[in-house]
């Protein structure tokens, strides 16, 4: 029988080698646990109805679906009762959700990334970004940039992976044991090899974007493989493994007006600085429309958004020379 390594005894061994606190493990064993319920009820959700809509919109003017809600629901109840959590953010509400003064941490999260995936039982992420509140002052509950995160990590739904990654101690994957137990961390880095990179961008969108963007894509959009799910999780987790570049720039000059995203789609707190953290401490590189780094990104709203450019430095530099 193989008795893999588990992600707690992966986190137990890295908290005790650098003297950190067991609270944070408490907290993760909660994203943990609501993780494990999202796959579950995704896994059931086409034989249960729960693949629909739920005739609401967001705070994003965008339609919510059965599952975003349910999700949303699993992880706040988990994040509730580990007792370690000041505060969260979450893509299906508006406003911050206080939860206890005294908690050590605050939670950015997206419990179902890639909705338009939903109907068709296609897979999905769940997203979130952990930052730790002001212990040494009172804290000011202020937004935090991608730089302050102390950790984050996806798990791609139904499939079992979790990546997890630790500031300045790298990135991990995780695989879903027949118990339901995260297993078997493996370390990984963007590949430097580039046989296999590949850019990802919704193609639909190409006229929109702005002439530096379209000149770099005329220039290098033969290099490579296309792939596109239409999930920033599954498009991202195919890129740490192939390497190359995920972008979702900015849309402009849309016939249709209301169909301009100036700046772009993606939310800062809870997709891009999440995805930039993973970049990072897999040896990549995130910049948004103007070059700059997304990790140092200040948000001044909760659910502002950012173009998004990650993947292999070499690709994300050289764009983001003709953005800068
Ligand atoms: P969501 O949070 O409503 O699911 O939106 C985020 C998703 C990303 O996962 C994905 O990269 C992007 O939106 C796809 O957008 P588009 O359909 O415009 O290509
Ligand atoms: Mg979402």
């Amino acid at each position: 029988m193989r008795l893999d390594d588990t992600f707690m005894q992966f986190l137990l061994n890295h908290q005790r080698r650098n003297k950190r606190s067991l609270n944070f493990l408490i907290l993760m064993e909660s994203i943990m646990t609501a993780a494990r319920r999202i796959e579950h009820a995704y896994k059931s959700g086409a034989l249960q109805s729960k693949l629909g809509e739920a005739n609401l919109t967001n705070v994003q003017g965008e339609s919510v679906m059965e599952m975003d809600l349910l999700a949303h629901e699993i992880v706040l109840h988990y994040l509730k009762a580990s007792n370690q959590v000041m505060e969260v953010t979450s893509e299906e509400v508006e406003k911050e959700i206080r939860i206890n003064e005294d908690g050590r941490y605050i939670v950015y999260f997206d419990p179902i990334d890639g909705s338009s995936n939903v109907k068709h039982s296609l897979p999905v992420g769940f997203l979130f970004g952990i930052c730790k509140r002001d212990l040494d002052k009172d804290e000011t509950y202020r937004l935090r940039s991608g730089n302050e995160y102390i950790a984050a990590g996806m798990f791609l739904i139904p499939s079992g992976l979790f990546t997890f990654a630790l500031k300045n101690s790298g990135a991990w994957r995780f695989i879903m044991d027949e118990t339901g137990g995260y297993v078997r961390p493996t370390k990984i880095n963007l590949p430097e090899e580039k046989k296999n990179w590949e850019l990802s961008w919704n193609v639909g969108n190409k006229n929109y974007y702005d002439n530096r963007v379209q000149s770099w894509l005329a220039e290098n959009e033969n290099l490579y493989n296309f792939r596109y799910a239409g999930s920033l999780v599954v498009d991202f987790h195919r890129l740490l493994h192939n390497g190359g570049m995920f972008l979702y720039p900015a849309i402009k000059n849309h016939k249709d007006e209301s169909k301009n995203k100036i700046n772009g789609k993606l939310r800062l707190l809870y997709e891009a600085s999440v995805i930039s953290f993973i970049a990072k401490e897999a040896g990549g590189f995130a910049v948004d429309e103007d070059g700059n780094d997304v990790l140092n990104i200040m948000p001044k709203r909760r659910h502002q958004r950012s173009a998004l450019y990650v993947g292999n430095r070499e690709l994300v530099e050289s764009i983001q020379r003709k953005l800068i």
